[in-house]
């Protein structure tokens, strides 16, 4: 809860300087590698990693297929700062720590937000490997009582009410339904609304279809609570899921179940075409 952190700014500072210090870098465009696509870290030029481990007050994240380091580089000529690995609720952190790295990241000049994560497509015309453009979120646990604002307001990174109606920027969402058609990606391109539920269990056949029936089109474990932290900043905000399995919706399906080593294995397949569509959209930023 944010409301043990009544110091947040200045240890947000503390780590900002912490980063300055070791790079000449100052991004102004923050990415968020969510599992299996840690890859797009390979194509950033002159670049500087910091490990979340030598950073004091940093969640660490704890799961395969995340690394877990701040990169910080030029990406298509543009200075990004990238996160190598994110951490969840599932692993323990509270909401306040899990975002803690994009308040660092706004702090550090980043204007604009990239998010990425693997999900589970619910929607029945997606398949593995298609990669949704994020038009808006259900936040379940922010719903429930798990906001990342719940506690005090400190007015120095947002306003007590923030309005998250335009939490997707919509000229972002056309920038990168026009890229990846350019790119020749029509065919497996979406443009959908994501779900997060805590995890680490995957959903029942009766969540999944109770997901569908609210109007999400693919589910995850991550990236909304991101999301909140960098809207109530008034920083812009472009998402990602790259579809890594279908969600199995009965017993008649014959979808297989979820399992985290399919998640990578996609992850791995479509990382390459994932990294040139995030590159070519910073580059015309
Ligand atoms: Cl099917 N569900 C959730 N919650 N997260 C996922 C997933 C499914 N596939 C990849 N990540």
């Amino acid at each position: 809860r944010r409301f043990e952190f009544s110091h947040e700014f200045d240890i947000v500072e503390e780590i900002c300087n912490t980063i300055l210090n070791q790079t000449k870098h100052r991004p102004t465009v923050g990415i968020i590698c969510g599992t299996g696509l840690s890859s797009l870290g390979d194509i950033v030029e002159d670049k500087d990693a910091i490990p979340y481990g030598k950073i004091k007050h940093f969640p660490k994240s704890t799961v395969k297929g995340h690394i877990g380091q701040f990169v910080l580089g030029l990406l298509n000529g543009k200075t990004v700062v990238m996160m190598q690995g994110r951490t969840h609720l599932y692993e323990g952190y509270s909401v306040g720590e899990i975002t803690l790295p994009v308040r660092v990241m706004i702090h550090l000049g980043v204007k604009t937000l990239i998010v990425t994560n693997a999900a589970g497509g619910l929607n029945r015309s997606y398949n593995v490997g298609d990669i949704m453009v994020i038009k808006d979120h259900i936040n379940l646990a922010g719903l429930a009582g798990e906001n990342p604002l719940r506690g005090v307001n400190d007015e120095r990174f947002g306003p007590r009410f923030p309005a998250l109606s335009d939490a997707y920027d919509r000229s972002l969402v056309k920038t990168a339904i026009d890229t990846a058609t350019e790119l020749g990606y029509s065919t497996f391109m979406q443009e959908g609304v994501y779900c997060a539920q805590v995890g680490p269990a995957f959903e029942t056949p009766a969540e999944c279809r109770f997901l569908s029936l609210v109007g999400a089109d693919a589910v995850g474990m991550s990236t909304v609570h991101e999301v909140v932290v960098a809207r109530h900043a008034g920083v812009k905000v472009l998402g990602f899921s790259l579809i890594t399995n279908v969600a199995v919706m009965g017993y008649e399906d014959n979808a297989s179940a979820a399992n985290h080593q399919e998640v990578l294995e996609t992850g791995k397949q479509r990382s390459s075409d994932m990294q040139k569509l995030v590159s070519a959209i910073v580059g015309k930023m």
